[in-house]
């Protein structure tokens, strides 16, 4: 699975016009593996996005499969006819067998995109008005797959956004302790045991299930090099039944972080309430279905994910890092800090972010 893959006998199973030039790793994920791939073809060279799952955080790889095709066959025809349809929405290239992803002889599977031309993703924000473009690009995700077809898309990784599920797992964790790290941990798992219960804000409120796609991190919507304009939506393994809510809890948490999600100087991690102000806005401008109960929560939705993704670093970090890719020892602990701090200024400008909302 880890093994670095030869990308060109990869491509021999697409339907690609071209000559194979070169392939590079691409993108800043932690969980799938990604590259650029260069075909030469007449004078134009043609790029493509190939993309290996990783099959042990998505257990039913065939899953994530078929709701990737669904959701990108509605998007198109929703775009259909509209300026620049083709770059609003991911495409899947077909394999030389008609099917829209291969499975290697290691049992890998696969699926390429094109290359969606001039556009660029950013890992932090750079001003709030791309804050704003990114919240509106996935409230009109929402609103637009609001009437997908039945049967219910398939949950590719079951109780995803359960948060008090994440929390019985760090419990677990802790207790079973394999790599020996609680020690080294105990001021986080402290922090963890203190703040339980915002775990059950959204899920008690009885809040709607809808088509979300919850991992709304701005890395994931690709931008307009020229307009900065949210384009194109990506990312798209766990998109699946969910509350709106954890995806604009999402934003709010990888958004209006200025610093890396692996930072180390804690000084640096704050919530920027103008980013908080430009996401309300923006997701508010193209998300015109919420209910007034999922109003009310939007000043605390970011709360929720951000410490349920601080839950998620510490359990791996005890875990041994076994789910998020990491570059060094201890950055799944860094990384759980930053959430927690994160968290904390959230908490200071609870009454700011609501005046803010209900005055929207
Ligand atoms: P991961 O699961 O690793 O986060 P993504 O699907 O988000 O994978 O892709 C990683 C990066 O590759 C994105 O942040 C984006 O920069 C780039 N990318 C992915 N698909 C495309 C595409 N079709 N066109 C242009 N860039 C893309
Ligand atoms: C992972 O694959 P990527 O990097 O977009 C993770 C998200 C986290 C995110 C934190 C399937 O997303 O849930 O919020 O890292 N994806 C999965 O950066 O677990
Ligand atoms: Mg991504």
């Amino acid at each position: 699975m880890n093994l670095k893959p030869d990308v060109r006998t990869i491509a021999c199973e697409f339907q690609i016009d071209g000559d194979f030039a070169s392939a590079e790793p691409f993108g800043s994920g932690h969980i799938n593996d990604t590259y650029r791939v260069t075909y030469a073809s007449g004078n134009t060279p043609c790029r493509y996005i190939f993309q290996r799952l990783n099959h042990a955080v998505f257990p039913n790889p065939l899953a994530v499969m078929e709701n990737g095709q669904r959701v990108t066959a509605h998007l198109a025809q929703k775009f259909a006819g509209q300026p620049d349809a083709t770059r609003r929405v991911l495409t899947l290239v077909p394999t030389c067998a008609g099917k829209f992803f291969l499975r290697d002889i290691v049992g890998n599977f696969w699926r390429v995109f094109p290359f969606i031309e001039k556009t660029r993703t950013v890992d932090i924000v750079e001003t709030p008005a791309q804050a704003f473009a990114a919240a509106r690009a996935f409230g009109q995700f929402q609103t637009l797959l609001a009437d997908l077809p039945t049967p219910r898309l398939h949950d590719t990784i079951p109780d995803f956004h359960h948060t008090p599920k994440r929390f019985s797992a760090l419990e677990k964790t802790v207790a079973a302790d394999v790599v020996n790290r609680a020690a080294t941990a105990k001021p986080e798992i402290e922090f963890a045991l203190k703040n339980r219960a915002i775990c059950r804000v959204l899920l008690n409120a009885q809040l709607p299930e809808r088509v979300t796609h919850n991992d709304t991190k701005i890395n994931n919507v690709l931008l307009d090099a020229a307009t900065g304009e949210g384009v194109c939506v990506i990312d798209l393994d766990t998109v699946m039944p969910g509350l709106a809510l954890y995806d604009f809890g999402d934003m709010v948490r990888s958004m209006t972080n200025p610093a890396a999600e692996n930072e180390r100087d804690l000084a640096k991690v704050e919530m920027q309430f103008p980013v908080f102000e430009a996401l309300s806005r923006g997701y508010r401008a193209a998300a015109d279905f919420l209910t007034p109960a999922e109003k009310n929560l939007l000043p605390v939705a970011g709360q929720v994910v951000t410490f349920e993704l601080g839950l998620r670093f510490l359990t791996d970090f005890l875990a041994g890092d076994t789910y998020f890719k990491v570059q060094r020892d201890g950055e799944n602990l860094d990384r759980c800090r930053a959430q927690f701090k994160l968290f904390e200024s959230m908490r200071r400008q609870e009454s700011a972010m609501s005046k803010l909302v209900s005055e929207l």
